[in-house]
């Protein structure tokens, strides 16, 4: 069966899937922006779970349960704060979705959700993130796996418009 991949826009805490992808820092203990409210809405126990994970490097991945929230698992993943792009931005921009997608199969999931990581506070050009996003989780599907359902959750309209766009062309 094909996967399906869709962009939506909405709180990404609110979601009932398997995993939801965490924009995380290299401590793994919070933040603001979606870090900050999956870590409200999931509660402390998840501060308490990721205390024992021993921080996470960037582009890498680390899973734990999803406890308060209706997500089973959050990935927690690293993306790269954008310093001009010749630092190795795109590259790590695309472990970070290779290596989420991997723990998600690993693991059996079927269904995961990916804010759009590193675009907020770490200001990683929108435009090229997505089309990092959506290449990278169309090449992890070309081999068969668990996964079935691929959401890309927006927060702000210009994005969901944006996958949308990218969604469309094959
Ligand atoms: N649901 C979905 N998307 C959201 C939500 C939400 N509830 N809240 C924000 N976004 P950011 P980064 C979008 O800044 O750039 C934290 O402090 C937001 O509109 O959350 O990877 C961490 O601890 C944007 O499109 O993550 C790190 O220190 C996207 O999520 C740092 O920020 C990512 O924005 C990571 O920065």
């Amino acid at each position: 069966m094909n996967a399906i991949l869709q962009a939506i826009q909405a709180d990404i805490t609110t979601l009932d899937v398997d995993a939801i992808v965490n924009a995380a820092n290299s401590s793994l203990l919070g933040g603001g922006g979606v870090d900050g409210s999956i870590h409200r809405a999931a509660g402390e126990e998840l501060t308490r779970e990721c205390m024992g994970l021993d921080g996470c490097e960037t582009g890498q991945a680390k899973i734990t349960q999803g406890y308060r929230l209706k997500a089973r698992h959050v990935i927690h993943t690293v993306g790269p704060v954008w310093h001009g792009g010749t630092h190795g931005e795109p590259e790590l921009l695309r472990s970070c979705y290779a290596n989420s997608l991997r723990i998600a199969a690993e693991h059996n999931l079927t269904s995961i959700a990916f804010p759009c990581i590193s675009t907020g506070i770490y200001h990683f050009p929108p435009d090229q993130a997505a089309q990092i996003a959506v290449e990278t989780v169309r090449a992890f599907l070309a081999t068969p796996s668990s996964l079935q359902q691929i959401i890309f959750c927006c927060f702000a309209e210009a994005d969901r418009l944006r996958y949308e766009q990218l969604l469309q062309k094959s």
